[in-house]
């Protein structure tokens, strides 16, 4: 009967395909409803100076045109730092801000009214870089350090140095649905929100906020989401506002939903980041200092970016001691959509950063990559300090490295695409091995907690609500199988139900991978109550007057549906219960059958004053080999094999970590080849659809695809020993870029190539184009302006440059 560590389908799985499961712009329209969309900035950066929103107002089938100045209550927000307003007031700072919702009795009725806008705005200039941002000194927050050892001393000291730039860009979330929420007005002023959220005590507090309402004012719920990716774990809080907003004035429900373009180019994405850095190395390759000068491009509205920039930080080591280093970390302001959370949350920039520096370290050394990466790879009894503080422990950093070089055959084929660069005219090669270590937990320390409420009903079966929300993760299913096991019962006897701030108080956001570790353990932990109340009533149920033993609950076995006492067991094999008889006769005895779980996680801290703490519950780790071919004349890459190999502690559930690692994997390889966002010098993205906006499909799936989990048993905490997985596989991605940054060693021995991130193939034609022109310098370095690859247009490749 027990299902933890067996592959139950997902328990939408069957509703995703067939279409029965419903989001939240599947649910009937009610008596009426009405339709909400929004008026955006269509400029970048400027002074709003008239809008006739009275006029639109009065059009036919229009409901109501609400600006700023209709929000009952505050029109500021932000998770971290307050500088967002829902609705602009003055000042516009990104295209695709709302200035203005606008509601209507059907979608006819908003297009008509929409013709007839008349919004002058006066332009102002505009920032859009990360240099642009440095030279205006535009930036959110204040710029973190961290420091060890020292740098300068291991610098002047060092038998080698480099120095570079590594820029990366942004990634779109692509979640398949988009923004979206419902607003019920109800008694009294309460307001009811169904919004597709990462976080629905987010949404319950801003609405409330934005209403002017006490948060006992308002209930949102949330079924489930059709992705998120972190997209929707504060930017769901702008369409759930207009929906709430309208609900309240005009006391109709309200539906907002995004479309697919709207979407894309009114919300933020994954950060661009530019990082200068400089390290010093030994002559056999291990790393002795690192400085990093690390710029995040944030967008109009400082959103998680903060939070966003630490875990940069935090992961600027990736999987490596680094004995002196000097990090400093700043966001930059800029007139885009305010960045946000995405699948990794900073890790990824700061972990590809570390990545290429080892991959030109071994260029520098003329070694084997794979070499430099385990000389320099977190140990065990020692070089296991990070920069922050923590030691790295129980972890299999080493081994895992070794076992993938193993068994992908690393060596042999290193050889062999070497040999085949040699040889080929028209393709190129790559390979490379790349560990990947994240840090789980929220560094907001508060944030790591969880409740949940378990129901058990008088026919033994049970409903569990968590404040965790399901975005195809598969939380559900883990905590319905966390809950089955924990009262020995079967699957299909536990119901995992709507996510509803008013079951749950107080919850943090899906998010952090975190999701089945924070609240698996609250729903444990309330399974865990009931099973006390039920096992001290079985005690004294289950013995037979005659049997001459003392009722005793720590004998008392939850086993098969059945309950026992295991001393009497032997005596008396028939004196067992089952869990739906003992439910019903414990419930009789006015026993109670429901209770809340709370979790914190233990342990965890972290001093932001001395930067210095222990932030992470644990690490899940892992380590990937992909093989890229390369047209040379095209720059078109193909990805031939890949190899995973990661440790997730003990699975709850393989059908669906394995899932988690692929498709976390291909959604990195999207982030590092082929996601390339593109604007307009006015600040318009133009790949704003899927027609100009490439993510992977089934064909970008390598050819040859080998996943596989190692076990360890040095794992002996979190829930069920499992470990977090929604993230990590993302950053299993590098070895793909930096198996392209391989491939275009090959091409002049003599010279580190540059590649900026994404590695699309307009991007690896500029590089084997400067690196086959012999008049850049030995070492690589071009004319070519380095330029943020996500902005503006990149250089045009000419045709008669060689
Ligand atoms: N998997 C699917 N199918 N859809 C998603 O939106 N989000 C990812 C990851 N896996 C996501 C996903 C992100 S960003 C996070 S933080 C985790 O799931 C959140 O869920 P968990 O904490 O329950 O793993
Ligand atoms: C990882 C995360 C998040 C994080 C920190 C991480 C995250 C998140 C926040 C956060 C921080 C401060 C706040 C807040 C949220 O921090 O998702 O509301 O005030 O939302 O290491 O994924
Ligand atoms: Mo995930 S980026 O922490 O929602």
């Amino acid at each position: 009967m027990k299902v933890v560590g067996k592959q139950v389908p997902h328990d939408s799985a069957i509703g995703h395909v067939t279409g029965k499961a419903l989001f939240v712009d599947d649910l009937a329209f009610t008596q009426n409803e009405l339709i909400v969309e929004f008026i955006a900035s269509p400029v970048a950066h400027g002074k709003i100076k008239s809008f006739n929103s009275v006029e639109l107002a009065q059009l036919d089938g229009i409901a109501g045109v609400f600006t700023f100045a209709d929000i009952p209550g505050h029109n500021l927000y932000g998770p971290v730092i307050q500088d967002e307003r829902f609705l602009a007031e003055e000042i516009v700072e990104y295209v695709g801000q709302p200035i203005a919702v606008i509601a209507g009795e059907s979608r006819k009725a908003i297009r008509h009214a929409k013709k007839k806008l008349r919004l002058e705005i006066e332009k102002l200039t505009p920032v859009f870089t990360i240099d642009e941002a440095l030279a205006a000194k535009q930036f959110i927050g204040v710029p973190r350090v961290f420091k060890q050892g020292d740098f300068e001393k291991a610098w002047s000291t060092a038998e080698h140095t480099l120095a570079g730039t590594f820029v990366c860009g942004g990634q779109e979330q692509f979640y398949l649905e988009s923004q979206a929420a419902i607003a019920w007005p109800g008694e009294h002023g309460e307001i009811h929100v169904h919004s597709s959220s990462q976080n629905p005590t987010e949404i319950q507090e801003v609405v409330a906020e934005a209403l002017g309402l006490g948060f006992h004012e308002v209930v949102c719920v949330c079924k489930r989401m059709g992705g998120a990716f972190g997209g929707k774990e504060t930017q769901a809080v702008i369409p759930a506002v207009m929906a709430a907003l309208v609900a309240t004035k005009t006391k109709r429900p309200a539906r907002i939903a995004y479309t697919k373009d709207d979407d894309m180019r009114s919300t933020g994405k994954r950060h661009p980041y530019k990082i200068h850095y400089k390290t010093a190395f030994t002559t056999e390759g291990k790393l002795t200092g690192l400085n990093l000068e690390i710029y995040s491009n944030g967008g109009a509205g400082a959103d998680l970016s903060t939070a966003i920039l630490e875990r940069t930080l935090f992961h600027a080591d990736n999987a490596y001691f680094i004995p002196n280093l000097f990090f400093k970390g700043t966001i930059c302001k800029t007139n885009f959509p305010p960045n946000t959370a995405f699948r990794g949350f900073g890790g990824p920039q700061g972990m590809a950063n570390i990545e290429n520096v080892m991959q030109e370290i071994a260029l520098v050394l003329k070694k084997d990559a794979l070499e430099i990466r385990r000389l320099n790879c977190y140990d065990h009894a020692d070089r296991n300090l990070t920069p922050y503080g923590q030691v790295v422990r129980n972890h299999l950093l080493p081994e895992i490295l070794d076992q993938l070089a193993e068994t992908s055959e690393y060596r042999r084929r290193l050889q062999e695409v070497e040999q085949f660069n040699r040889q080929s005219t028209t393709h190129l090669r790559g390979l490379a091995l790349t560990p990947m270590k994240f840090g789980i937990s929220f560094t907001t320390k508060f944030l790591n907690q969880g409740n949940a409420l378990v129901n058990v009903y008088k026919d033994g079966t049970v409903q569990v609500s968590t404040g965790g929300t399901e975005m195809g993760q598969g939380l559900n299913t883990k905590i319905r199988q966390l809950v089955a096991d924990e009262f020995a019962i079967s699957y299909d006897d536990v119901r995992i139900m709507i996510t509803s701030t008013e079951k749950n108080n107080n919850t943090p956001p899906t998010a952090a991978s975190a999701g089945t570790d924070l609240n698996g353990m609250a729903a444990l932990n309330a399974c865990r109550k009931i099973r006390k109340n039920l096992t001290e009533f079985a005690s004294s149920y289950l013995l037979p007057p005659d049997s001459g033993l003392d009722p005793s609950p720590e004998n008392i076995i939850f086993e098969n549906g059945t309950i026992y006492d295991d001393r009497s067991k032997s005596r008396f094999p028939e004196n067992k219960i089952t869990f739906r008889e003992l439910v019903k006769l414990a419930f009789m005895e006015r026993i109670s059958l429901g209770e809340r779980g709370f979790y914190g996680t233990p342990e965890i801290d972290f001093n932001r004053e001395t930067e210095k703490g222990e932030p992470f519950f644990y690490y899940t780790t892992g380590a990937s080999v992909s093989e890229v071919l390369i047209d040379r004349f095209t720059g078109q890459l193909k990805l031939e094999r890949t190899d995973l190999l990661m440790d997730i502690g003990e699975t709850i559930n393989p059908g669906i970590d394995k899932g988690q690692i692929i498709g976390g994997f291909i959604q990195g390889v999207g982030w590092v080849t082929n996601e390339d966002l593109r604007y307009s010098d006015k600040g318009e993205l133009l790949s704003y659809s899927p027609t100009t906006y490439k993510i992977p499909n089934i064909q970008d799936l390598p050819e040859i695809f080998n996943v596989d989990t190692i076990e360890n048993p040095q794992h002996k905490i979190n829930v069920r020993r499992s470990k977090a997985v929604g993230e990590p596989p993302l950053m299993l991605c590098l070895s793909v870029w930096i198996a392209v940054k391989h491939a275009l060693s090959c091409v002049r021995n003599d010279a580190i190539p540059r590649l900026n991130l994404p590695a699309t193939a307009e991007e690896i034609l500029r590089r084997i184009t400067e690196l086959d022109d012999d008049s850049k310098d030995a070492a690589g370095n071009s004319s070519v302006d380095e330029s943020e690859v996500s902005l503006v247009s990149l250089p045009i490749l000419s045709a008669e440059k060689k």
